[in-house]
């Protein structure tokens, strides 16, 4: 066969073809294959080939689709048995040919559409599904209509999902907004319902969902754990971890990391600091009859904005070893 990426292989000497994968005819619907059949001669083989056509045929794998679900009701405890409190709207799609689709977007096609129910329909338009935390208090966020054949006028309500009253929406215009300052440290997502009332006695209600992204903004500092290290490291040791310092930036990725410098106290740089861990280390033996005590500055910077900065003070203790043999004084 002269086709390597279809899902069919051939049996070299019986000719039977057979498949390799599970087929879907709404993938593809057709295939050409291409087979050759031909001799063993050792010195002349001879072939011919022939153009095979494999039509798929249809199943029923499609089931209705509910549009803009999820659809959420709301039922006033006064309604009569058997009256209508909330309407809704599927569709059901099959492809039976090539011809009289209705495309309705990119890959798939409609050719029946079967209107189950009818609703107050709600229509969302989200001008921002992204928004950076240091957004000023009063950026629009979405505009939300929906037209009632019922009662109008129509009234909106941010029904659940609003934490700390993060957003408000305009009752009448359907304008949502941000009502108070965003933190992504705090929340990094919204999940808002939105709900569109009628005026009808009782009110009957549609509900639309929003959700919206927070991202991240440099607006915090570095912060080390102590503003004083204390730390103690043996005399006459070879050069060796002394203890860590840790600052924490409560921002994300670039924002939020750190790296440390020691700035004042290095007398003779007897330490040094990994610069993206906070780990201490001398560089020498110390002597503690000569430098019994060290107070070292160290600084934690960021690495986006270096004018983000903390400061912390280690005071290391030289701990006393035997090293000094008894004199007489005279
Ligand atoms: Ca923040
Ligand atoms: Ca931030
Ligand atoms: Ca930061
Ligand atoms: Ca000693």
């Amino acid at each position: 066969m002269e086709n390597p990426d279809v899902p069919f292989a051939i049996e070299e000497t019986s000719g039977e073809l057979f498949t390799t994968e599970v087929l879907d005819r709404e993938t593809v619907a057709i295939y050409r294959l291409t087979v050759i059949g031909s001799d063993k001669h050792p010195t002349q083989p001879l072939s011919s080939s022939v153009i095979v056509t494999v039509l798929i045929g249809d199943i029923n794998d499609h089931w209705p689709q509910f549009m803009n679900s999820p659809y959420v009701a709301y039922v006033p405890t006064e309604m009569a048995p058997g009256e209508r409190f909330y309407t809704c709207l599927a569709v059901i799609y099959y492809i039976l040919g090539n011809t009289d689709l209705i495309r309705l977007r990119e890959g798939l096609y409609f050719d029946h559409v079967f209107h189950v129910c009818y609703f107050m329909q709600m229509n969302v338009d989200v001008l921002r599904y992204s928004l950076s935390e240091d957004e000023p208090v009063g950026t629009s966020v979405a505009v939300v209509s929906a037209v009632s054949t019922r009662a109008e006028p129509v009234s909106f309500y941010l029904a659940s999902g609003n934490f700390e009253d993060t957003f408000h929406v305009e009752q009448l215009s359907g304008v949502l907004t941000v009502e108070n300052p965003l933190d992504y440290e705090n929340k990094k997502e919204f999940t808002l319902l939105i709900e569109a009332r009628d005026s009808g006695s009782p009110p009957f209600s549609s509900f639309a969902e929003i959700h919206i992204n927070i991202s991240d903004a440099n607006d915090n500092f570095p912060q080390f754990t102590q503003a004083e290290y204390q730390c103690e490291v043996f005399e006459n040791s070879p050069p060796s971890w002394v203890c860590d310092v840790l600052a924490i930036d409560a921002d994300s990725d670039i924002y939020g990391t750190v790296q440390y410098n020691i700035i004042e106290g290095n007398t003779d740089h007897f330490f040094t600091i990994d610069p993206d861990n906070g780990l201490l280390s001398t560089t020498a033996s110390l002597d503690r009859e000569n430098i019994p005590e060290f107070k070292l500055i160290v600084e934690a910077a960021e690495l986006d904005n270096p004018l983000h900065i903390d400061r912390a003070t280690i005071i290391i203790c030289v701990l006393d070893r035997n090293d000094n043999a008894p004199r007489f004084s005279q």
